[in-house]
C-alpha cells in the first residue's frame, strides 16, 4: 500500500520569509524587486582580478559578455576596474576611470538591467552615476573616501555596504576576531546607520559580509552559517563567494576555474540563510542553483 504524501507541518525545516512589505532596491533604473534572490554578474574591467582579469577590458566584449548574462539569468551587473584581490596595489582614480568608462558605456548600451560600479572612490561613483550607473558597490563601506555617502546620498543612488578587515594589499596575513558574526554585524550596523545619516534612503542600502575579506576559511563558513545575524539587521544582504580561494581551500587547493561547485554549494546555502543578491561569475549555472534553492525554501 502507498502511504499517502506527508504534510508539511511547521516543523518542516526554515521557510522563505513570512509575506510582508515585498523588499525592493529602489534605483535610478526602477524598482529592484528582491523577493526572488537576484544573481549579480560580475564584470571587471581589470588586468588583474583573481578571476576574470583581462576579459572584459575591451568594451566591445564586454558589453557583449553583459548581454549573455542577462539573457542567462543576471537580474544586475557589477562593473569594476580595480582589483580587491588579496595583495592587490591601489589603482589612482584616474586610471580607474580610464579603465571603467568605456566599458560601462558600452554595457549600458547593451543591457537594462541596474549597473553597480565596484570603487571606494566617491569620484569614480559619481562620473560612473553620470554615465549610468544605478548603484554604487563599496567594499570599503564608505570609509576610505569621506564623500562616498554624501555622493549617493546626493544621486540617489543605492550603496552595497562591504565588511573588510584590513585593506586588500594586508588583509590576509593574519585575520583577527573574537566573534566574527557579532563584529561584522555590528561594523555594519554602524555603517548602515551613518550612510542613512548621511541622507542615503533604508531602500538604498544593502549589507554584505565580505567573504574572504580578512576572512580565514574558518571565518567565512561560520559568516555563511550565521548569516541570519546579519539578515536581522533589516536590509537586503548581497554574498560574494564566487571561486574564491576559501573554496579553493577547502577543496584541497583548486584552482579558480575549478571552484563552480564549491561556489553553488555556498550560493545555495546564502540564499537559504537569506541572501537576497549572490554576486558570482558563473551566471547560466547560478541562475539554476538559485531557482531550485528557493523552490525548495519555498515548498
Ligand atoms: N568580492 C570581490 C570584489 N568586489 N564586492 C562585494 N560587495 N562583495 C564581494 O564579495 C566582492 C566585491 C572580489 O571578486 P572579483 O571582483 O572577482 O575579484 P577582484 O577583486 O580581484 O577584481
Amino acid at each position: 500500500m502507498v502511504s499517502p504524501p506527508r504534510q508539511p507541518g511547521p516543523e518542516a525545516g526554515p521557510r522563505l520569509p513570512p509575506a510582508g512589505p515585498r523588499p525592493a532596491l529602489r534605483t535610478r533604473a526602477g524598482i529592484l524587486a528582491l523577493d526572488r534572490t537576484v544573481v549579480v554578474g560580475v564584470l571587471n574591467a581589470t588586468p588583474d582580478s583573481f578571476s576574470d582579469g583581462g576579459l572584459h577590458a575591451d568594451p566591445g566584449r564586454a558589453a557583449a559578455t553583459a548581454a549573455e548574462m542577462v539573457a542567462k539569468g543576471a537580474g544586475m551587473l557589477d562593473l569594476g576596474a580595480e582589483s580587491t584581490r588579496p595583495g592587490a596595489a591601489p589603482v589612482s582614480p584616474e586610471e580607474e576611470l580610464r579603465r571603467l568608462l568605456p566599458v560601462l558605456r558600452a554595457v549600458r548600451a547593451a543591457v537594462r538591467v541596474p549597473l553597480s560600479v565596484d570603487t571606494t572612490k566617491a569620484a569614480v561613483a559619481g562620473a560612473a552615476i553620470a554615465e549610468g550607473a544605478d548603484v554604487v558597490n563599496d567594499v570599503s563601506a564608505g570609509r576610505w573616501d569621506a564623500a562616498m555617502f554624501s555622493s549617493c546620498a546626493a544621486a540617489g543612488v543605492p550603496i552595497v555596504l562591504m565588511h573588510m578587515q584590513g585593506t586588500p594589499a594586508t588583509m590576509q596575513a593574519e585575520p583577527r576576531y573574537r566573534d566574527v558574526v557579532g563584529e561584522v554585524t555590528s561594523f555594519l550596523a554602524e555603517r548602515a546607520a551613518l550612510a542613512r545619516a548621511a541622507g542615503i534612503a533604508a531602500e538604498g542600502i544593502i549589507l554584505d559580509p565580505g567573504i574572504g575579506f580578512g576572512k580565514t576559511v574558518d571565518q567565512s563558513c561560520r559568516l555563511l552559517r550565521r548569516l541570519d545575524a546579519l539578515v536581522a539587521l533589516g536590509y537586503p544582504v548581497l554574498v560574494g563567494v564566487s571561486r574564491k580561494s576559501f573554496l579553493g581551500r577547502l577543496l584541497g587547493g583548486r584552482d579558480v576555474g575549478e571552484r563552480l561547485f564549491g561556489t553553488a554549494a555556498a550560493v545555495a546555502l546564502a540564499v537559504a540563510g537569506g541572501a537576497k543578491l549572490v554576486r558570482v561569475h558563473d551566471v547560466a549555472a547560478i541562475h539554476d542553483v538559485v531557482v531550485v534553492s528557493e523552490a525548495v525554501l519555498g515548498a
